[in-house]
């Protein structure tokens, strides 16, 4: 079982950017597909169980749900102690490139 689960889908930028983080942070992680163009995150039934307004990248992590990719890139260095910044500058730069 998969320490971190990414719903997800390739053509999501967004997706993309905390995909790449978990592969070269060297976790364990899968990816859930989402299937966005039809329609997937319009159903009640998703946005219930995964994300109330339907939106994608969704982590999960130790019981809990995170949505928005710069949000979930934050968590990440945090939980991992990789890719953080090391100086007030460098968090500066991370916010706006997240
Ligand atoms: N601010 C969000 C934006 C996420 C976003 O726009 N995701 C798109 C797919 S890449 C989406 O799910 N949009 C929902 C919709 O269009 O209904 C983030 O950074 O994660």
């Amino acid at each position: 079982m998969s320490d971190f689960k990414l719903h997800c889908f390739a053509l999501s930028g967004n997706s993309y950017k905390v995909a790449l983080f978990l592969a070269l942070a060297g976790v364990n992680w899968e990816g859930i597909f989402v299937d966005y163009l039809n329609g997937e995150t319009q159903n009640a039934d998703w946005r219930e169980r995964i994300h109330e307004q339907g939106e994608v990248p969704v982590l999960e992590h130790a019981g809990a749900r995170i949505s928005q990719s710069g949000i979930i890139l934050d968590y990440l260095s945090d939980v991992t102690e990789k890719f953080g910044p090391r100086t007030s500058e460098e968090r500066r730069e991370i916010a706006i490139g997240a």
